[in-house]
């Protein structure tokens, strides 16, 4: 059988550049190409060459615009390249804000291949498959770990199985009364080092990537903690699966014979949660002279750790810290303390690696006292690459049920009419807080954020930033 396997157009069709290279399509395509079938991983999300870029403001309306209008170069392109492929079925990646291009994408696949069967699989429909299912062009929804579940589909629909999809763990399917059926879930795979690595070869539209989009690796699969904000679970469970460092350097090695890099990008949810691991890992990256990056929590971190993977060649570190407050920490079941954190930020700093750090507001429950000691937090380090949003819930996760709980988020969300509105994922008020507040504290984190980027220009980049602002000011531009 020919499968397309698609992730959705977002930031795209909002207008600017996002790319990263979907591991988790890659890995179904790893598996269904091992077992004989034909498939291609298509990012929709990647912008074509001189593919041009537009200012962020309007952005979500102008994705929002975009969604269904058939002019766009974007649904275009997907035409044309169901037109050349002509695949039996069409898989697609779906977290949740990407459900209204997903489901833009399915109605152009029936309209284009009207026989291909059409398969979404990840967050989103893991969590949502009656929502998924209810809607037309859909027929098949994978959830949780897909390689398993979409091989035994393709197998069964390329030997000839129609009408019962019962016999497939991990399946949710429409019935031909159109009601959504859910087979019992599929146990995990056991050993993460069967699967064939990523299929980065079988590429649609290759030459809209650079080479270095190609270094994610994981070496893991699932994370351990609680924190309520978070739907990794509903993929992963909260079991953690660890891949043998013979099939890690196997990957590794491959990446840097294959195209030559010298620098990968560890995307874990919690790199470092086994601590003799991590050593191995980073001994073996600096037998290959590699440098490194990696995301983890501050409470898998020792001071001692952090220093030998400095010196073995880990130059960045991304960490959670949410909210500077004690008591927000714990809203957010992080289980972690404000010192933990500030401890481990001080530590990377100290190794000298390049620390990111990602901060949210709006939590439901969030008071001002809490988001002041969050800027105030900020405000005490230096050279920090701050990421920051508004709290989104997301399906099937603590924290939207305790948004529901205080009348902040409706019972009964129809998570892809969220998808394409223009408001969005984020809560319009909190309890403490109404719309005009929550922007008052995002405009000073913006605010915080451009003082600290400007701070941390050398002077030269100062210089030209100042004679840009004067000119704008001179010339009467607003930007
Ligand atoms: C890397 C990552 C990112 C990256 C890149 C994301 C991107 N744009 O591609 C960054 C850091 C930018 C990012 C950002 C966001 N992310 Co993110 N991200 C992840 C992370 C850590 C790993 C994703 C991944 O590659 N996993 C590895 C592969 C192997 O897993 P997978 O993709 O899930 O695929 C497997 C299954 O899901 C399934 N599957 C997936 N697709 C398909 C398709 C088919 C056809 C089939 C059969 C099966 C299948 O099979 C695969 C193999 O087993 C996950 C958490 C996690 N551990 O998965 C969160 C996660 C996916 N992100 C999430 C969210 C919410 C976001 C944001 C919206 C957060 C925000 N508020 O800004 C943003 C926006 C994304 C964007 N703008 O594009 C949520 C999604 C939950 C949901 N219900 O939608 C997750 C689960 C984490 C969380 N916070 O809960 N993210
Ligand atoms: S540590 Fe990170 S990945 Fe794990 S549950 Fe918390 S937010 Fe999610």
């Amino acid at each position: 059988m020919k499968v397309l396997l698609i992730w959705p157009p977002y930031q795209r069709l909002m207008g600017y550049s996002f790319v990263y290279y979907p591991v988790g399509i890659s890995y179904i395509s790893g598996t269904l190409r091992k077992a004989g079938h034909e498939s291609f991983v298509y990012n929709m999300n990647v912008p074509a060459p001189g593919e041009p870029e537009l200012p962020r403001e309007g952005s979500r309306q102008r994705f929002v615009a975009l969604l269904d209008d058939d002019a766009c170069p974007v649904w275009q392109e997907l035409r044309q390249v169901l037109r050349e492929q002509k695949p039996d079925m069409v898989g697609i990646s779906t977290m949740t804000i990407f459900a209204a291009s997903a489901r833009r994408i399915s109605r152009i696949v029936k309209q284009e291949c009207p026989d291909a069967w059409v398969v979404w699989g990840g967050p989103h429909p893991t969590s949502c498959d009656e929502e998924v299912l209810r809607g037309d062009s859909v027929e098949f929804c994978a959830r949780r770990e897909g390689e398993e579940t979409m091989l035994e589909l393709v197998n069964a629909l390329a030997g000839g199985l129609r009408g019962d999809f019962s016999s497939i763990p991990g399946l949710s399917w429409r019935s031909p009364e159109g009601k959504c059926v859910h087979n019992p879930d599929r146990t995990l795979i056991k050993s993460l080092d069967e699967m064939p690595h990523p299929d980065k070869d079988n590429v649609v539209l290759r030459e809209y990537y650079q080479t270095s989009h190609f270094n994610n690796v994981f070496t893991a699969r699932g994370c351990p903690f609680k924190c309520n904000f978070c739907a990794q679970d509903k993929v992963w469970t909260r079991v953690i699966r660890y891949r043998s460092l013979a099939s890690i350097k196997d990957e590794i090695d491959t990446l840097v014979d294959r195209y030559g890099f010298t620098q990968i990008n560890f995307m874990d949810d919690t790199f470092t949660a086994d601590k003799k691991r991590t050593r191995e890992i980073s001994q073996y990256m600096k037998s290959k002279k590699l440098t490194w990056n990696n995301y983890t929590r501050a409470d898998c971190l020792t001071e001692d750790l952090v220093k030998e993977m400095a010196d073995c060649g880990c130059t960045e570190i991304g960490l959670g810290l949410e909210s500077a407050s004690e008591g927000m920490l714990k809203h957010l079941v992080k289980d972690e303390s404000v010192e933990e954190i500030e401890r481990a930020m001080r530590w990377c700093q100290d190794a000298g690696m390049v620390l990111h750090m990602f901060v949210m507001t709006a939590i439901p429950d969030e008071t001002q006292e809490d988001f002041d000691k969050t800027l105030a937090f900020m405000k005490r380090f230096k050279n920090v690459d701050w990421s920051f949003g508004l709290f989104g819930p997301l399906p099937d996760t603590g924290l939207y049920d305790i948004a529901v709980d205080r009348g902040l988020a409706p019972v009964d969300v129809n998570w892809e009419a969220i998808s394409r509105s223009e408001e969005g994922f984020e809560l319009r008020r909190t309890k403490h807080f109404d719309q005009e507040g929550i922007q008052r504290n995002l405009n000073r984190l913006i605010r915080y954020k451009k003082w600290d980027d400007f701070n941390r220009l050398p002077l030269s980049g100062k210089l030209a930033k100042i004679q840009k602002r004067f000119f704008r000011f001179k010339s009467g531009v607003q930007t």
